[in-house]
């Protein structure tokens, strides 16, 4: 009897990895182990064996028992396995593809060059301790002019021209300062943080100038802080960017939230310095205003101006990526064509 026992064992072993589907193995389990099945059979004829025999036979026969029912579980997640893993390889869809892309057969996707160039800039003010802020694109008139020494009224208003709500409080923040007045109120000086993103201007367009365009604003509070400091570390900022030393020129510039306040240009890398449409034809592009953060902007955001000083930049990130990829004119990048943006796939 132990010796047919374990003939049945043999058996099952050698046909288990013959079950290819869950039907099968339903079958192929009530054969072995069913009431009809060829373990049971063996017992039945348990009665005519000794007391002795009986017990030897009747343990070894529940352990049988056990490693096939085991067997079977093991084998049956596996075809189960296999089961999903076809379904999903039939139905493989990447929905980060449009439509059109799909129609076109599948392809790999690849980052937008402003967004490469907007993590490079994170990554460099992350290795120099800055944190990364966030601002609203829906702004109130106070977090976007009047926190920033921008009263109502005052004539700098009408420099950037503002896409205005109904309401007529709230507007679509016309550049990333913004966040200054929102980080002064969370951190405590000394602290610098960054804060890019998305701004919008009712602009005329052309090769530098969109709508919606996108900023990085900095600002740096601590004791001390003087001019200097601000342009030693501009200019290491942009030729980290550009991975070469680049010429810049700083101008004076207006902004009523700074005193003294500047222009940073850098020459133009588009025509190197010859004048193109995008620089019109002067060889420098505007590449940010910065300038010491007004001691009224620092009162207004609860920091003692006595005691605390710092500086605050606002870079444009589009016409940087212009100059990273020789783009010449701002209005590709936002063109959403994708023969335009998968040229920078292997950037
Ligand atoms: C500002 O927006 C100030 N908030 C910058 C600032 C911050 C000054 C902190 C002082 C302290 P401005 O309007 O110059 O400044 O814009 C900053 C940069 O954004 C410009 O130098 C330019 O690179 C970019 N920029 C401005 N307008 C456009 C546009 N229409 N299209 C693309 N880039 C633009």
């Amino acid at each position: 009897m132990l010796q047919k026992l374990e003939e049945v064992k043999k058996e099952f072993d050698s046909l288990l990895g013959s079950v290819k589907s869950m039907p099968e193995m339903a079958q192929f389990k009530a054969d072995f182990l069913g009431k009809k099945g060829k373990l049971n059979a063996l017992m039945g004829g348990m009665r005519e064996l000794s007391v002795e025999d009986k017990k030897s036979f009747g343990a070894r026969a529940n352990l049988v028992k056990q490693d096939m029912l085991s067997a079977i579980d093991r084998q049956s997640q596996s075809l189960e396995m296999e089961v999903i893993n076809a379904k999903l390889a039939a139905n493989w869809q990447d929905i980060s593809l449009t439509d059109k892309v799909k129609e076109k057969g599948q392809q790999a996707a690849g980052l937008h060059p402003l967004t490469k160039v907007t993590r490079e800039l994170e990554d460099i003010f992350l290795s120099m301790g800055f944190d990364i802020l966030d601002g609203p694109h829906i702004e109130d008139e106070y977090h976007n002019f009047e926190a920033l020494n921008i009263p109502d009224s005052h004539p700098a208003r009408d420099m950037q021209d503002t896409f205005w709500f109904k309401d007529k409080k709230h507007l679509l923040r016309t550049h990333t300062s913004n966040i200054q007045i929102r980080g002064m109120k969370q951190k405590k000086p000394p602290f610098k943080f960054v804060g890019p993103g998305k701004v919008f201007r009712c602009e005329t367009l052309d090769a530098s100038h969109e709508a919606a365009f996108h900023q990085l604003e900095g600002m740096m509070v601590g004791k001390d802080i003087s001019v200097p400091h601000m342009i030693h570390f501009l200019r290491t900022l942009l030729s980290e960017i550009f991975k070469k030393e680049i010429n810049v020129r700083l101008r004076p510039g207006f902004f009523p939230f700074v005193e003294p306040g500047f222009e940073l240009d850098y020459e133009c890398l588009l025509c190197g310095g010859k004048g193109c449409s995008v620089c019109k034809q002067v060889g420098w592009v505007e590449g940010l205003g910065c300038g010491m953060v007004h001691p009224k902007v620092l009162a207004g955001g609860g920091i003692d101006p006595n005691e605390w000083n710092g500086f605050a930049f606002g870079l444009g990130i589009d016409r940087l990526t212009m100059m990273r990829y020789h783009i010449d004119d701002v209005r590709h990048l936002h063109s959403g064509n994708l023969q335009f943006s998968e040229q920078f796939k292997a950037y």
